[in-house]
């Protein structure tokens, strides 16, 4: 999809509509004060102080029709330049753009606004000669935001849009639009009967249905597999530990504020836990070891808790309560290149297998709030040239960006978006000095002597949730053969005449380790088979008097509209391979 702020010129219009947005609105509402309104990467949005009134999008069209007559009136857009003094005396009823001026700290600054008719707004510009110039544009939707985005502030309301030049470009836009509604995991999420939310459980705290378990089990079953295959060992830990353990790595310090607070049973104080870490260096603890044993990889899948922002929190995408696909990886400050190598493979080995191939790396470092990250710059210095090499090394593309690390080291991302255009992290490989240090971690090197091992922090699917939230968008729901949770739907002509041989199929399938649905509702044939479409079911079989007569089976693949025929014990054993060989069609 189109990032607006990529294009000059897109950017200039998309600004300009937002003036024009904002002049409709106080046509319509002449009580309403104005925020800011800025182009963002999905067109612009204007924060907009509408008193006591509460807009809704049934409003929208009214307002995009206001906006379409200012257009069509056609008047110039006139820059005019003032000081600091003559801004404050021109905006002084408005404490919104007072608030802007005053924040504009040099003494000479010139402040640009910009009028168009009975509209004038405070603006650096450039904007377009004149409304005439606007023309294709829409009204997208509307949001709470809160002034200056601090909750505690007065809640205003987004008004969200996007302007082009053309009629063609904005309606094959809106179709791109439309698409990415219908591959939004929380809409595929309620359709397919994956996951469902509560106000009574919570905010981010979705509940998997068996739909949803199931693909769960396969994908844990998965990643599991391939770790063993390379020497992870896995564990369980509980998913709370005392505030001391936190206090005693850092998170405590420096990660409180992601953290549910403590509570205290008897005299112990316990968090829920936001990473497992902790856990597993006390694991590594509880051994001695030697140089010989290093790598030690240990695994879990684990359940975390963070507290995300309410307006932060969507689907399975951002939870408050998630299972990481986590491991630890203790190793000899010489073996980090070779290990980090391996993770990667592994992420790309994964990627591969679903058929992932829009996703980038983003090597995160720590940002200038030190007091976030924790405070030694000697360590920061080493481990940041370190992963630089490793990459460098491993010929990988990726590109940097500041104040995205772990409080305990830098890290390698792949980002990936989501079909509403959140820029998400999937898998992460981290690179960790720190935790060691704090946990005093040690093993016997050749010479006999303690020495303190690296350890490497990487969750590949990153957590189930959003690993699975990211699937159902790429997939549209149509998930490969062997995750889905009905694999073959089995559905007789007739309930009368066919239902015993269906049955048959139907046991026979489920007995052969496939998972099956037997469909005999009294209804329509076609009913049923548009049914099987909408639960995007890989196979469905149909079954009437030819089949019933020669032990056969006629199938039809999801979205596929020929049917092709063939002896039952052929078709299970057809099946049985793909599943195991994860081949999809
Ligand atoms: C990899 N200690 C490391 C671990 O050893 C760690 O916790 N890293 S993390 O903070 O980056 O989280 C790991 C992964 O969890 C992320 O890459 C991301 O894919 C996923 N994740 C993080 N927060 C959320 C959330 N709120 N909802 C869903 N998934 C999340
Ligand atoms: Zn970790």
């Amino acid at each position: 999809m189109i990032n607006i702020k990529e294009h000059e010129n897109l950017s200039i219009l998309n600004h300009s509509c937002a003036h024009l947005l904002a002049q409709a609105v106080k046509h319509l509402y002449p009580q309403a004060k104005f925020w800011v309104g800025p182009v963002i990467e999905e067109g612009f949005y204007y924060d907009i102080d509408l008193g006591e009134e509460v807009i809704s999008e049934e409003d929208l069209p009214k307002i995009e029709k206001e906006m379409k007559k200012i257009a069509k009136d056609g008047k110039r857009i006139v820059r005019e330049e003032l000081t600091k003094e003559e801004a404050l005396e021109k905006f002084k009823d408005d404490p919104y753009k007072i608030d802007l001026i005053s924040r504009m700290d040099e003494e000479n600054t010139i402040i640009s606004c910009y009028s168009q008719g009975d509209f004038t707004d405070l603006c650096r510009g450039p904007h377009v000669d004149t409304v005439k110039q606007l023309k294709y544009f829409k009204l997208l939707k509307v949001s709470g935001a809160y002034f200056k985005g601090d909750a505690k502030n007065k809640m205003l309301q987004r008004i969200y849009g996007i302007c082009f030049e053309n009629e063609q470009d904005l309606e094959k836009h809106l179709q791109e639009l439309e698409e990415a509604k219908e591959r939004d995991h929380r809409k595929l999420g309620k359709e397919l009967k994956i996951f469902m939310t509560h106000d009574l459980v919570g905010k981010g705290m979705p509940m998997w249905l068996p739909n949803g378990a199931m693909i769960r089990y396969e994908l844990e079953k998965y990643i599991k597999d391939k770790e063993i295959a390379l020497d992870y060992q896995h564990v369980y830990t509980p998913s709370l530990g005392s505030v001391d353990l936190y206090k005693t790595s850092g998170h405590w310090d420096h990660y409180k504020e992601d953290m549910f607070p403590k509570m205290v049973v008897d005299d112990e104080e316990f968090v829920l836990r936001p990473m497992n870490c902790p856990h597993h260096m006390l694991i590594y603890k509880n051994d001695l070891h030697s140089y010989r044993d290093l790598p030690i990889r240990i695994g879990e899948l684990a359940h975390d808790f963070r507290y995300e922002a309410s307006g932060a929190v969507c689907g399975l995408e951002r939870v408050r309560c998630m299972c990481q696909n986590d491991a630890h990886i203790f190793c000899s400050i010489n073996q980090v290149g070779d290990e980090f190598a391996s993770v990667v493979k592994l992420i790309l080995d994964v990627y591969k297998d679903f058929g992932f191939k829009d996703y980038s790396f983003r090597l995160s470092l720590r940002g200038k709030e030190k007091e976030k990250y924790f405070d030694d710059d000697e360590m920061w210095d080493k481990a940041e040239s370190m992963l630089r090499k490793v990459l460098t090394d491993l010929g990988l593309d990726f590109y940097e960006a500041e104040d995205e690390a772990a409080f305990y080291g830098p890290k390698l991302d792949v980002q990936v978006k989501s079909a509403i255009g959140h820029d998400v992290t999937l898998s992460t490989c981290q690179l960790d000095f720190l935790l060691p240090e704090r946990f005093d971690l040690t093993y016997i090197n050749e010479e006999g002597k303690k020495e303190r091992p690296v350890v490497i922090h990487r969750a590949i699917l990153g957590t189930i949730d959003r690993f699975s939230a990211f699937l159902l968008e790429e997939t549209k729901g149509a998930l490969p053969l062997w995750l889905s949770p009905v694999q073959v739907v089995v559905i007789p002509v007739s309930s009368l005449h066919h239902e015993s041989y269906a049955k048959e199929v139907y046991e026979k399938l489920k007995k052969s380790g496939i998972r099956v649905k037997l469909d005999d509702r009294n209804e329509k044939l076609g009913y049923r088979l548009r049914e099987a479409q909408t639960q995007k079911i890989p196979y469905t079989l149909i079954l009437g008097d030819q089949e019933k007569e020669n032990n056969t089976v006629s199938y039809r693949l999801y979205s596929k509209k020929d049917t092709t025929s063939c002896l039952l014990d052929e078709f299970i054993s057809r099946v049985k391979e793909k599943i195991e060989k994860k081949i999809n069609e």
